[in-house]
């Protein structure tokens, strides 16, 4: 990474966790010379599940963007983990660098990294995109009306990960609004021509929460060209293969700032 401005990469965690979910890849990005921002949305855990919606979700990390775009001065690139994928399409709408530049201004989203990023089209829930019913590890309405969870995490999501570390892993996840997931995603930015060459999947080829067959039909139904390399981890290749993740962000970050 050469370029003496480097962007700052928000990262947009999936549902059921935070950005602190991150905490053994940020390191490593941070040693290459990236400085980092957080991207949470109101869904996960939140007060009022009922209250939630993926739009929501949607235009609050537009908001965190649009800050880090204008008054920060800043290009981005975006890491978007599972449901994360559906969030940051949408925010990133309208957002990228030539986009921007056509309008004058200086600062623009410079790529889309989805790690194994959930995808929905203009106007489709994530629930739909699924196929119309929940996997059996989605436990509904737990801990409470309109949350739900995954069990068992250390089975779906970290079946690659020292089964010791069970207890941290739990410490992260969140009960999540099912809203979010059942109510319908806005037209997302990947679609944009102005992202060709700027979009990256990193396909996760043991993944039992997102199968890498799912991962391939969503990638298809795009109708557009990802950069996919593929990780052999399960969900959460930034806890389990943080190390060379960071090292692969860093060549979709290489090739954007490149283009
Ligand atoms: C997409 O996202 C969430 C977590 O971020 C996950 O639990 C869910 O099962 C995923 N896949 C589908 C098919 O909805």
């Amino acid at each position: 990474m050469s370029s003496a401005n480097p962007p700052v990469i928000l990262i947009v965690p999936g549902a059921f966790g935070t950005p602190e979910g991150f905490d053994k890849l940020i390191p490593y990005l941070t040693k290459a010379g990236h400085a980092t921002h957080p991207g949470p949305y109101p869904s996960c855990n939140p007060s009022d599940p009922a209250q939630e919606s993926a739009s929501q979700d949607i235009a609050s990390v537009q908001s965190i963007l649009l800050s880090l775009l204008n008054e920060h001065n800043k290009d981005v690139v975006i890491i978007a983990h599972s449901y994360g994928g559906v969030v940051a399409g949408g925010a990133a709408k309208g957002l990228a660098k030539e986009t921007r530049e056509a309008l004058g201004q200086k600062t623009g989203v410079l790529g889309l990294i989805y790690v194994v990023g959930n995808i929905t089209l203009d106007g489709e829930s994530l629930f739909q995109a699924g196929g119309g019913s929940y996997p059996p590890f989605i436990k509904e309405n737990k801990p409470s009306q309109g949350l739900a969870m995954i069990e068992p995490a250390m089975d779906i999501l970290y079946n690659d990960c020292d089964r010791a570390l069970e207890p941290e892993f739990n410490k992260l996840m969140l009960p999540h609004a099912l809203r979010a997931f059942e109510t319908p995603a806005t037209a997302p930015a990947w679609a944009e021509q102005a992202f060709d060459g700027r979009r990256a999947y990193v396909r996760t080829l043991d993944d039992c929460c997102n199968p890498s067959s799912l991962q391939d039909l969503w990638l298809e139904k795009t109708k557009v060209e990802w950069e996919v390399v593929d990780f052999k981890t399960g969900h959460m290749p930034f806890v389990s293969q943080p190390e060379a993740l960071a090292a692969q962000i860093e060549k979709f970050i290489d090739g954007f700032v490149a283009k």
